[in-house]
């Protein structure tokens, strides 16, 4: 079977420190490394994504390495220069052939959603661009388009660090081959077949458990009436706390 080549992903921020400890662990630190099947050493899964994460400062130009200067009009915080950004994104995309898909990370930007994220894991090359203090100058977004501004939510936070790598922690989980048992991605709710329903709880052992007893049904071994009362749970689970999902409106 021929496989395609690791995704690359990109990440342009003034603070690269943040990046290490989330990409070196779990699903996104393996989804990355190659793996020898111990009973076959001629099998070997290649990696499905590489990260790279470079330091906006880099590429300041200048010995103090500023890349921020206060905002034109007045009021309070720092706004992100052109050239460092525009620099950086020139020097990054270079280091591969592959056009790559543009994101910057704000909170202007259009609300993620699992469809978007499944689009993007389809692309072969990401690049995200995380600002910091109140944002980056508009005329360098202007100039970097097409370019996908992407919120995670409504609510403030201190840069687009954090969301870049919720993003990259959900576009990685879909990649072919990240997923340690197979398949489970399909089974999410958001996920297109899936149908949009909350998880359903869930329990293990022991059965009893500070008095508190697991559902009889999931002890029963009878895996029709376990389906049907999970699906029945989900049901409530889902109308009790998120009926929107159950409407006809996108997520
Ligand atoms: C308090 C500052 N705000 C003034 C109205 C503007 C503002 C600037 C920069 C608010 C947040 C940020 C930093 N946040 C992001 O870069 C960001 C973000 C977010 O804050 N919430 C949800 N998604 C995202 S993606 C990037």
């Amino acid at each position: 079977m021929a496989t395609s080549p690791p995704l690359r992903i990109d990440v342009l921020t003034l603070f690269p420190e943040m990046f290490p400890g989330v990409l070196g662990s779990s699903i996104l630190k393996r989804a990355a490394e190659p793996v020898v099947n111990p009973a076959d050493p001629n099998d070997i899964r290649q990696p499905v994504v590489s990260y790279h994460v470079t330091d906006i400062r880099d590429y300041a130009g200048n010995k103090h390495q500023k890349v921020d200067q206060p905002s034109f009009g007045g009021g309070p915080g720092m706004v992100i220069q052109c050239q460092p950004v525009w620099d950086a994104v020139q020097a990054v995309e270079a280091q591969d052939d592959r056009p790559a898909t543009r994101i910057l990370l704000t909170p202007q930007g259009e609300p993620l959603t699992q469809p978007i994220v499944e689009e993007l894991a389809g692309q072969p090359r990401l690049l995200m661009i995380a600002g910091h203090y109140e944002g980056i100058d508009e005329r360098v977004i202007e100039k970097l388009a097409p370019i996908r501004e992407i919120s995670v939510g409504d609510y403030v936070l201190s840069g687009g660090e954090l969301p870049a790598m919720v993003l990259i922690d959900a576009v990685v989980r879909l990649l072919p081959g990240a997923l340690g048992h197979q398949d489970s991605a399909h089974h999410d709710s958001f996920s297109p077949g899936a149908q949009r329903l909350l998880d359903h709880p869930h329990y293990t052992r022991p059965r009893t458990w500070e008095g508190m007893e697991a559902p009889e049904v999931l002890l029963s071994g009878n895996h029709a009436k376990i389906e049907a009362w999970r699906e029945a749970e989900a049901r409530k689970r889902t109308e009790e706390r998120r009926p929107d999902l159950l409407g006809d409106a996108p997520q």
